[in-house]
């Protein structure tokens, strides 16, 4: 039987999903020193510039908007994410985890989708469980 524990850990969103979210995951060693997330320095020093919630991959770029090109993974962060029993909405099949934005359905190309996932596992998230 799989557990439930890893469903509460950062889990990647393999496209994008809304900008603002407190479900977000976040990369304090950019936003330390950058807390608006544009100062176009990579201020953690691991190769992505701005890359304060995740990154687009598909444009390589950073920031604080990873939109891409629909709204798809916005709809998946729902299912993942929503809160639980608060009468809004739907409740997330994960409803306590953080969700990494990793764009690779960008607004003028697509592309990035093998680095994106090597950049989630650096950085703590669930890529497969047993
Ligand atoms: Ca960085
Ligand atoms: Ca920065
Ligand atoms: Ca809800």
């Amino acid at each position: 039987m799989r557990s439930t524990a890893t469903l509460w850990r950062t889990i990647p969103l393999i496209e994008r999903l809304l900008a603002h979210s407190r479900r977000r995951w976040r990369n304090l060693g950019e936003l330390q020193s950058d807390p608006d997330c544009n100062n176009g320095i990579d201020d953690d020093g691991n190769g992505f510039i701005d890359d304060c919630w995740g990154y687009n991959f598909a444009e390589n770029s950073g920031g604080s908007n990873l939109m891409g090109s629909d709204w798809h993974g916005t709809h998946v962060a729902g299912i993942v994410a929503a809160d639980t029993d608060n009468g809004r909405g739907v409740s997330g099949t994960a409803w306590k985890a953080s969700l990494m934005t990793l764009t690779c359905f960008g607004t003028s190309r697509s592309g990035g989708f093998e680095q994106s996932i090597v950049y989630a596992a650096d950085n703590g998230a669930a890529i497969s469980q047993k």
